[in-house]
């Protein structure tokens, strides 16, 4: 039975790659170099290394310069000098197939940008028929246009004379045969996987359906923000809650009861900076639940140093799936785990959002967002009851306006 025996997990170890550039400084390179580590963590590789350049925007070629990458090349090769071996090398912006082609070229380790690492997460953690059969289709998507580059590799095996620009001339035409093949057998895929899909699709709005009268609520927020903690607080239920990114990537719909007053609560998949809209479209029957709610609760980690940022891109894609206009509720979680840096008294430079304390803060976005902002902790209950009331006073309010002639579920508070 040895092929059951799970071996030492083996540790890839991983070098990232990022920009700085005119539209993005070196604290928001390391903001999201941060955050690609934590993605390559999630996945089960160890970074070991960072590399950043300024350039005004990313090299069409080689993503990077040409003195970078000379740079990377040699750090490969002296770490396996010294018997480490580099895993991958990964990209924080999606790359082209000529940009792939070229620095797996000069590199010769797996190549992998935030777009397939993520697509990499997805798959791993997809456990429904649904999540898996998107999933699928969005590996496709991002595998077509860089077909060419899986062909080029096989001939390079294959030892197809010449190299570089003169060999591919001599090789097109079986390389087209080749290449048309596997576009054609990946398309059927995709189209048998679109299939399936909208039979999913009909079941669940078939299922929605049944669900009777009730006020939609859906949870939204960046990834790893507490939405599925909060889903099991609020309805006593156990989602999947934990310390990765895409912990959650199917919806799961709960019925919860607050007082006298049921609603459907879902919580679905964490949003995340640089996700191309192309993904975000594979996970439409997912995002039904979103775009069908009638109240969002964005959920906030106001711990996370770029909290206000994360922030703009839930509101970004909420707008891109067209549910930019739904009600809202804005929830600050995490408040035990909120940290500042107190300025000294006689520091007369002004304030900057680091050195503001959770008062101040609370302050001015209650200011920004009357009162529909809250701050809570959902792992240490805190304004647990707060978070209940306002939601429940919501809720009813959407539930008398929605159907005005059903709001027998009020009767012990009418006054
Ligand atoms: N300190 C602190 N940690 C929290 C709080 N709420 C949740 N967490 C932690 O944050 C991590 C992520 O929580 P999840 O509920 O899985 O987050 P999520 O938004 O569902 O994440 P994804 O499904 O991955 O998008 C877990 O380790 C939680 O224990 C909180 O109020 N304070
Ligand atoms: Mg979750």
């Amino acid at each position: 039975m040895k092929e059951f025996v799970i071996s030492e997990a083996q540790v890839e170890t991983a070098v990232l790659v990022g920009l700085i550039t005119q539209t993005q400084d070196e604290r928001k390179t390391n903001e999201y170099l941060d955050e690609l580590a934590f993605l390559a963590e999630t996945a089960g590789a160890v970074v070991v290394k960072r590399f950043t350049q300024k350039l005004p925007m990313a090299n069409s070629v080689t993503y990077v310069g040409k003195g970078k990458l000379e740079e990377i090349k040699q750090y490969i090769h002296d770490e396996a000098e010294e018997e480490r071996e580099i895993g991958m090398v990964i990209f924080d912006d999606e790359l082209s197939a000529k940009q792939i082609r070229n620095i797996e070229a000069e590199l010769k380790v797996k190549i992998l940008d935030r777009t397939s690492l993520i697509l990499d997460i997805f798959a791993m953690r997809a456990q429904t028929a649904n999540a898996k059969t998107q999933v699928e289709l969005a590996q496709y998507k991002y595998m077509l246009p860089r077909l060419q580059r899986l062909w080029t590799h096989l001939e390079r095996q294959g030892g197809g004379s010449g190299s570089g620009k003169g060999g591919s001339v001599g090789l097109r035409g079986p390389g087209e045969t080749q290449l048309e093949m596997d576009r054609r057998i990946i398309l059927n895929r995709m189209s048998l996987l679109k299939n399936r899909l909208a039979e999913i699709d009909k079941q669940k709005a078939t299922q929605r359906k049944n669900r009777g009268r009730l006020i939609r609520v859906a949870l939204v927020g960046y990834t790893n923000v507490g939405k599925s903690t909060m889903m099991n607080l609020l309805s006593k239920s156990e989602v999947f809650a934990e310390n990765k990114l895409f912990a959650t990537l199917d919806t799961t719909v709960r019925k919860v009861i607050i007082d006298n007053l049921p609603f459907l609560l879902s919580d679905t998949v964490g949003f995340i900076r640089k996700l191309p809209t192309d993904l975000v479209d594979s996970f439409k029957s997912t995002l039904d639940e979103v775009r069908e709610a009638d109240l969002l609760l964005h959920v906030v980690d106001i711990s996370h140093p770029g909290f206000e940022e994360q922030i703009e891109v839930v509101n970004k894609t909420l707008a891109d799936i067209g549910s930019g206009g739904k009600p809202m509720i804005l929830i600050f979680n995490k408040i035990d785990a909120y940290t500042y840096i107190k300025k000294a008294e006689d520091d007369l430079t002004p304030k900057t959002k680091e050195n503001l304390t959770l008062e101040e803060l609370m302050r001015t976005w209650m200011a920004k967002m009357e009162d529909s902002c809250l701050f809570v902790s959902a792992r240490e209950r805190i304004n647990i009851d707060e978070l209940k009331r306002v939601v429940y006073q919501k809720v009813k309010e959407l539930h008398v306006q929605k159907y005005p002639y059903n709001d027998f579920l009020y009767q012990d508070y009418e006054e």
